[in-house]
């Protein structure tokens, strides 16, 4: 026993990944160099949110916009810096594109052709930090597809299949950072006292039904009604149970390892629904499929969708593949009804 928890408290997130590529691929010792940075970021991140009540300059509004119009937290904004600091010195990361910047952030001295891009929410949910709920960082790894030459990252306007690695770090009870180098689905916890992420889960599968559905049904009046028909489904019949913390990130993760799906559709003034397709929605998807789940604009698969600009926005609609197909059943009902 004692042998096989030393093993595993040895299985650090940078030896996972390696061992994960290094029989094929060239990008191995780049991307355990990245998911290193990323794990030093959630560290970061973790380190500070165990503290923001105590800290005056963490909790509350900045007093700014950010592109989405939301008024900015102040952790959002630390958030946001950390990731740029951590991959600064890395040497690998050329792009940083994030809900925090209007445009993506450059480091010129790693980019030439075929470096690599991150996309990432840095702090998702961040209304939770005032109250001490769970939030959320969420990471997206592109390769740099040749010369960005007007600066405008119009090569990342690419379907979410062009993904190398996506996942997220929860920031709960523990800290929690789940990822996917397209090869399955597999969690690591945060030991505050070794300074590690520690391998907990590997090859992560989804049920394929769950009870849970996960959506803010403030918003049933301005749902299309094939969604609505869906919730009127879900409330009639035995064994659903509605979970939903504001935080994505914290919502998907109970999806994740107890089944069901998450919804957040358009609504008749916003069909495109609230959540960012690169940074946040896409990587997601790319990690319940590697978890033998689903993810659907409610039109077509999610890893489909080609953003028209850095901060497009898709309807989400994850989870167990019955699940999502039982939402997608009443979307594909009411198209036919016309
Ligand atoms: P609503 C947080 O603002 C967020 O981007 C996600 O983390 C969360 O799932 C969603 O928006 C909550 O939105 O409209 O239900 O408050």
């Amino acid at each position: 026993k004692t042998e096989l928890s030393l093993d595993r408290d040895c299985t650090t997130l940078s030896r996972h990944v390696l061992q994960q590529l290094q029989s094929f691929s060239p990008d191995a010792q780049d991307l355990s160099a990245i998911m290193t940075r990323i794990a030093l970021a959630g560290k970061l991140i973790s380190r500070r949110l165990s503290r923001a009540g105590l800290m005056a300059d963490v909790l509350g509004f900045t007093g700014e916009t950010n592109v989405q119009g939301e008024e900015v937290k102040k952790m959002d904004v630390f958030a946001n810096d950390v990731f740029i600091a951590v991959f600064k010195q890395s040497g690998l990361v050329c792009r940083l594109a994030s809900e925090e910047m209007d445009d993506p952030y450059y480091i010129p001295e790693n980019c030439p052709i075929g470096r690599y891009t991150l996309l990432y929410d840095p702090i998702d949910g961040s209304s939770n930090v005032d109250i001490n709920l769970n939030v959320g960082s969420i990471f997206s790894i592109r390769q740099g597809i040749g010369e960005d030459l007007n600066g405008d990252a119009s090569d990342l306007l690419q379907d979410g299949h062009q993904q190398l690695a996506a996942g997220y770090i929860l920031y709960g009870p523990s800290t929690v950072l789940v990822y996917s180098l397209g090869h399955g689905v597999h969690s690591f916890i945060l030991d505050p006292s070794l300074g590690e992420f520690i391998l907990a889960q590997e090859n992560i599968k989804i049920p394929d039904h769950g009870p849970v559905y996960s959506t803010n049904e403030g918003n049933f009046w301005q749902w299309d009604e094939a969604i609505r028909d869906y919730t009127r489904y879900v409330h009639r019949h035995e064994g659903y149970t509605a979970r939903y913390s504001g935080a994505l990130v914290g919502d998907m993760h109970r999806i994740l390892l107890q089944g069901g799906v998450f919804l957040y559709p358009g609504t008749v003034k916003k069909p495109e629904g609230k959540l960012r397709l690169l940074y946040e929605t896409a990587p997601l998807a790319f990690l319940i499929e590697q978890a033998g789940g689903r993810a659907s604009n409610g039109e077509q698969s999610l890893l489909d969708v080609v953003p028209t600009h850095l901060h497009t926005r898709t309807p989400l609609i994850i989870g167990s593949k019955e699940d999502v197909k039982l939402v997608e059943s009443f979307i594909e009902d009411h198209r036919q009804r016309g």
